[in-house]
């Protein structure tokens, strides 16, 4: 009988285009009887473990595969974690974890109650001369903390009955102010306080230009500590003019969509020049609002870069009343103002605007570090700016 070439050249067709069209072929890896990736099983291999060594109950239980090739421990009753509390159980809070009150044994820990429910709650015992889980203190007992290290000044610290400090004895909160001084503390500086900036700290910084100025400098001082390695998050915008919230709005979008972050900061641009008393205040208020919002948060407030409207300027006007309410309520400030107003040999130039004209002098005359661009200004300025900010990173981190 004669072939069909036609039909012949289509099933030939049909091979080329397979061959020369190879499609990646995904397989269900489960299934293959091969431990993958994802896998807990796969068939008959159960990756050497049994009821008794996943820490089931009924040891003698088989334990299988399923299809998904995960641990099917239908098999094998109950097991400490599994928050369903067994005979074998003082306690089961549903974990496999200490220090939360009920053990990865099942059993109550010291300091701790809890219920006999599935899962069982579990809370700290206040009262009872034991500070843990999230007690602060028991009576007499301040787990080392004193008015000083709890941000206020010297006073009498108490327990309240509910194991938090009571800091009404206290004085009033202490501000943390980074100004001129900040730039030479920065000495103080060590390696210690580097690690636990960087461990500690998780940075949202929104600034335009003028506020680069602090990023710039903090690289300008990468050889003695990495910037690079700081958690640092920064956002295109400023503290805007007038009142303007816009930045608010952006904070509260960040720290609910990132609740790691614990540190806050905003800058200006050229906003503080031209504001008023009311501006000012709106500012501040709203920063405060943050706090209540976000106590876990340090909100640093910061005064506007210099215009050379000197000592009685509207600028120096405005960055006051910052700074004076700062003072007043233990708030932690940036004083950029401040900052660039004064040389390292103490020398104060109340007239000098944002291009720093003394910075250019003072580096003429003594040993400067290595110069990036730094936005509208000097490099010096920039490196005062990365030294104050390193020092106030510092001490935010309680090193
Ligand atoms: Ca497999
Ligand atoms: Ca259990
Ligand atoms: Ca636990
Ligand atoms: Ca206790």
């Amino acid at each position: 009988m004669r072939k069909n070439p036609w039909w012949m050249l289509c099933v030939f067709s049909l091979f080329v285009i397979a061959a020369c069209d190879d499609p990646v072929v995904t397989k269900d890896p489960c299934g293959d009887g091969f431990l993958d990736p994802g896998e807990q099983c796969d068939g008959d291999d159960l990756n050497g473990e049994s009821c008794e060594s996943l820490g089931y109950y009924i040891v003698t239980g088989q334990l299988a595969c399923s299809a998904t090739c995960q641990f099917d421990t239908s098999a094998c009753g109950h097991r400490c974690g599994d928050g369903l509390l067994d005979v074998q159980e003082d306690c089961d809070d549903g974990n496999d974890y200490d220090d939360d009150g009920c053990s990865t044994r099942c059993r109550v820990e010291e300091g701790w109650t809890c219920t006999e429910d599935s899962p069982s709650l579990c809370e700290e015992i206040c009262g009872d001369q034991m500070i843990v889980g999230d007690e602060e203190c028991e009576y007499g007992l301040l787990n080392g903390a004193t008015c000083e290290s709890l941000g206020f000044s010297p006073g009498e610290l108490d327990c309240t009955r509910g194991c938090t400090y009571n800091t009404a004895g206290c004085g009033d909160p202490v501000a943390l102010v980074a100004d001129h001084e900040a730039v030479a503390a920065f000495d103080g500086v060590d390696q210690a306080d580097y690690a636990a900036v960087v461990e500690r700290l998780n940075i949202y910084y929104g600034h335009t230009s003028h506020g680069g100025q602090l990023v710039t400098g903090l690289r300008m001082l990468d050889p003695l500590f990495d910037s690079g390695a700081l958690r640092l998050t920064e956002e295109y915008g400023d503290l805007g003019h007038e009142g303007d919230l816009t930045w608010a709005g952006l904070t509260e979008a960040h720290l609910d969509g990132h609740p790691g972050t614990n540190v806050v900061i905003w800058s200006w641009c050229g906003g503080v020049s031209d504001n008023t008393p009311v501006g000012i205040q709106a500012y501040l208020d709203e920063m405060e609002r943050l706090e209540g919002q976000y106590p876990d948060v340090t909100f640093v407030y910061m005064t506007g870069h210099l215009d050379g409207s000197g000592e009685d300027g509207q600028l120096r006007t405005n960055n006051r009343q910052i700074r004076d309410f700062c003072v007043a309520y233990g708030k932690v400030l940036f004083d950029f103002e401040d900052i660039e107003s004064w040389d390292p040999a103490g020398n104060y130039y109340p007239d000098e605007t944002d291009a720093c004209g003394w910075c250019a002098n003072w580096c003429g005359e003594n040993t400067c570090g290595t110069c990036e661009d730094c936005a509208h200004s000097h490099c010096f300025n920039c490196e005062i700016k990365g030294r104050a900010f390193w020092w106030l990173l510092s001490r935010i981190a309680g090193s």
